[in-house]
C-alpha cells in the first residue's frame, strides 16, 4: 500500500473535527491539564460523564513533570497513597508515610487514565473568558488557539458549552479570576506563603463549587481561598482532583 499524504491530513481533520463539534457541548470541562485537572477528568471519565480537559500548553502535566526545582521526583503522603495505587503509579517509601514516585511516571499514568476512560484533550488550546447568562451560572467558555494569543494576533475565538467547568489551572486560579473581575461577586484572596502542612490539609476543604457551576479545585482551590502553597509535595493535588469529580457528579446527577 502506497502511503497517500492527503489522506494522513484528510483523516486528521476529519476526525479532530468530529470530535471538535462533538465536544462544543459537554458536561464537564476541566481548565488545566495539571495533576488536579487530570485527576478530575480521570474519574469523571470512569463514572460515564463527557469531558473534556482544555489546556493551554503543548503539553499535558502542569507542574507535576518539574518535581522539585527539575529533580523528576515527587513526593505523596499516606493519605493519598490509595490514589497512586488506583492509577498504578509505583513509588518507594521514603520514611514513613512518605512516598516519591517518578513525575514523569506520574504525568503519563494520569493521562493514561483518562485517556482510556474516554476523555478528550483538548491541547493548545486557552479558555479566555467564561460565560455567564440570565440564569447567572457559568454555562460556557470562551476558547481560543493558544498560538493565536501567544503571536497577540486579533482573532475571534469560539464557545463550547458545559454544565459544569472545573478551574484546575493551578497557582493563577485563572477560571475564578475572570468571575473575580467581570462580576465581583467571587474574591480570589491569593496563595499564601509555602506551608505544606496548612496547605495540603486545606486543598480538600477549599475543593468547592465557588460560583453557580464553577468549581475549583488543586493549587486554584488554594488560591481563592488564601490558603497557603504547598510546594513538589502531591497528593492534596490527587484528593483534590477527586473531590471535584465527586461534587461535579453529585451536581449532575440530582
Ligand atoms: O499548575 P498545575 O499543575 O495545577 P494543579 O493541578 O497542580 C499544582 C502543582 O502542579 C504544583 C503545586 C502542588 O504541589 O503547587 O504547582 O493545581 O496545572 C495547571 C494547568 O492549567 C493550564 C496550565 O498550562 C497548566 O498545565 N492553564 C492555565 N491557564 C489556562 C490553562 C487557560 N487559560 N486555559 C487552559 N489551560
Amino acid at each position: 500500500m502506497e502511503l497517500n499524504e492527503v489522506t494522513i491530513s484528510r483523516a486528521i481533520v476529519a476526525e479532530q473535527a468530529k470530535v471538535f463539534i462533538d465536544y462544543l457541548e459537554m458536561d464537564v470541562a476541566v481548565v488545566g491539564g495539571g495533576p488536579s485537572g487530570l485527576t478530575c477528568a480521570a474519574i469523571l471519565g470512569e463514572e460515564g460523564i463527557k469531558c473534556g480537559v482544555i489546556e493551554k500548553k503543548l503539553s499535558i502535566g502542569g507542574g507535576m513533570w518539574g518535581g522539585g526545582m527539575m529533580l523528576p521526583r515527587i513526593v505523596v503522603q499516606e493519605s493519598a497513597r490509595r490514589l497512586l495505587d488506583k492509577f498504578g503509579i509505583s513509588y518507594t517509601e521514603y520514611e514513613t508515610g512518605y512516598y516519591v514516585a517518578r513525575s514523569v511516571e506520574a504525568v503519563s499514568k494520569l493521562t493514561a487514565a483518562a485517556a482510556t476512560a474516554g476523555v478528550e484533550f483538548f491541547n493548545l488550546t486557552t479558555v479566555e473568558d467564561v460565560m455567564v447568562k440570565g440564569d447567572g451560572r457559568v454555562s460556557g467558555l470562551v476558547i481560543n488557539w493558544s498560538p493565536v494569543k501567544m503571536a497577540g494576533l486579533h482573532v475571534d475565538p469560539l464557545t463550547l458549552s458545559c454544565r459544569y467547568t472545573i478551574d484546575a489551572t493551578g497557582h493563577d486560579a485563572v477560571v475564578a479570576h475572570m468571575l473575580q473581575h467581570k462580576t465581583g461577586d467571587l474574591t480570589v484572596k491569593g496563595e499564601g506563603f509555602m506551608w505544606a502542612e496548612q496547605a495540603e490539609s486545606g486543598v480538600v476543604r477549599h475543593t468547592r463549587e465557588v460560583y453557580p457551576g464553577l468549581i475549583v479545585t488543586g493549587m486554584a482551590a488554594n488560591a481563592v481561598a488564601g490558603e497557603h502553597r504547598m510546594g513538589p509535595v502531591f497528593g492534596g493535588m490527587l484528593l483534590s482532583g477527586e473531590y471535584a469529580a465527586h461534587l461535579a457528579i453529585e451536581s449532575l446527577r440530582r
